[in-house]
């Protein structure tokens, strides 16, 4: 398998310089050696950040300071390659390392999308400061504390990225998209557990004419590939939404959140699309004037020949996808019966029913559900297969959700390469 880690949609993975390019080595020298000598590589990251990443580096490296296993520069955990492909900043959850998971994603598998560097953030100092035109008052500060002795919440959902699936686009349908090139897992679903961000923003005083809030990551700036900072990773979201049901978690499956997670304390939107989920939140605005950021502006929108010159309104939802338990092109001995597992998910409605077709497409059948189907969660699924004929062939999983949707053949295409939606044309061999 390849790890493309030099996905061109990030600062880091474009920028040309010699300094940038030592910087880049350095963190990834840093994620893979650092154990092997025995210091924290925690401890390392805290001290690049605290040089802004590059005062004080060595002007060069040693050529055997390449990092042995992938990694990711500034992802804090281990990485393994059955798990994970390494996509620039970002990593990928290979989905057919689902197969022996749970319906939740475990930490050690769930994908990480950074713009920038997993902080490390001191939850004994961290504060989240809540300010505004849309309180009545002054603003207000809540530490880790604070919010957990406000009543709790929990509940499982997904955290997707708007760009996964779009290597789809080019791989199916010919079109190019900017963007990391993810296949199909840049999502995991989690159970999440933290304070209602109504009874927070409620607390603070929030007016009844506030019409958007603004949470804001405390990861460095994102600088993009043309050199232009824009500053901290923020994005506007409706008050009805923030009231309705986002919960401000500091724990992940049970456990405290972690940091490539967005340790103390992130955001999540259930259903919405994963940047919507701000992770190490510090500060959110509340405002009686609706906010802008490059978030919903630039990105996040849908743009290209099917849309309006300034693009669609801002995403909100998650749309619908399928995918199998499989490695691409995974090879299946012939004359012998298959388990075939995957899993569907909706943010729209919830899954009704997954059909799956052995033959691409000629005839289809009804998976078997292992879930309830549940809002902003998936379910599992799924089906058994007997093939005859040696050679390659065609998966495919269909699902329709209970707003009547189904997953189409083709996505109407945009740019940035967001939502896509179409059934994935999953290659396998019989052998
Ligand atoms: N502060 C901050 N929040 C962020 C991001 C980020 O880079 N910085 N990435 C966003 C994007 S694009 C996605 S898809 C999700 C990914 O969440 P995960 O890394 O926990 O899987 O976090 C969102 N929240
Ligand atoms: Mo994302």
């Amino acid at each position: 398998m390849t790890t493309p880690t030099d996905a061109p949609d990030t600062a880091v993975d474009t920028a040309v310089d010699e300094a940038e390019y030592d910087r880049r080595r350095l963190r990834q020298w840093l994620t893979g050696r650092a154990r092997a000598d025995g210091v924290a590589r925690r401890d390392l990251l805290r001290l690049l950040a605290a040089a802004g990443l590059a005062a004080g580096l060595p002007a060069a490296l040693p050529a055997t300071a390449r990092a042995a296993t992938p990694a990711a520069p500034g992802i804090a955990k281990p990485l393994p390659e059955e798990w994970f492909t390494v996509r620039g900043t970002n990593a990928e959850t290979n989905f057919a390392a689902l197969a022996d998971t749970g319906h939740h994603t475990p930490v050690s598998h769930f994908f990480v999308r950074n713009h920038t560097v997993t902080p490390q953030l001191d939850p004994t100092t961290w504060e989240l400061k809540i300010w505004g035109s849309g309180l009545a008052g002054a603003e207000r500060a809540f530490t880790l504390s604070d919010l957990k002795r406000l009543p709790a919440v929990t509940r499982s959902a997904f955290v997707e990225c708007a760009g996964n699936g779009r290597s789809f686009f080019t791989s199916q349908q010919g079109q190019s998209a900017t963007g990391t090139a993810w296949t199909l897992g840049a999502i995991g679903s989690a159970r999440w557990r933290g304070a209602r961000l109504a009874d927070v923003l409620r607390l603070a005083g929030i007016r009844r004419d506030a019409v958007d809030i603004l949470p804001r990551g405390l990861d460095p700036d994102y600088v993009t590939a043309d050199g232009t900072n824009l500053g901290r990773v923020r994005r506007p979201l409706p008050v009805a939404k923030a009231l309705d049901d986002v919960i401000l978690a500091y724990e992940m499956n049970g456990e405290p959140l972690p940091p490539d997670h967005g340790a103390p304390v992130r955001v999540v939107v259930p259903s919405w699309v994963g940047i919507a989920s701000i992770k190490w939140v510090g500060d959110i605005e509340v405002s009686r004037t609706p906010l802008f950021s490059p978030w919903n502006t630039d990105f996040y929108r849908l743009f290209g020949d099917a849309y309006p010159a300034g693009g669609s309104a801002p995403l909100s939802r998650q749309t619908l996808k399928s995918a199998f338990e499989l490695p691409w092109n995974a090879s299946l001995a012939a004359h012998q019966g298959h388990r075939l597992t995957g899993r569907s998910w909706s943010g729209a409605g919830t899954i009704a029913r997954v059909d799956i077709s052995t033959d691409a497409g000629a005839t289809w059948h009804r998976a078997h559900l292992h879930d309830t189907p549940r809002r902003a969660d998936w379910v599992r699924w799924s089906t058994r297969w007997h093939p005859t004929a040696k050679g390659p062939a065609t998966l495919l999983a269909r699902a329709t959700d209970t707003t009547g949707r189904t997953q189409p053949p083709a996505t109407v295409p945009n740019t940035q390469g967001y939502l896509f939606d179409a059934v994935v044309r999953h290659a396998v061999t019989v052998v």
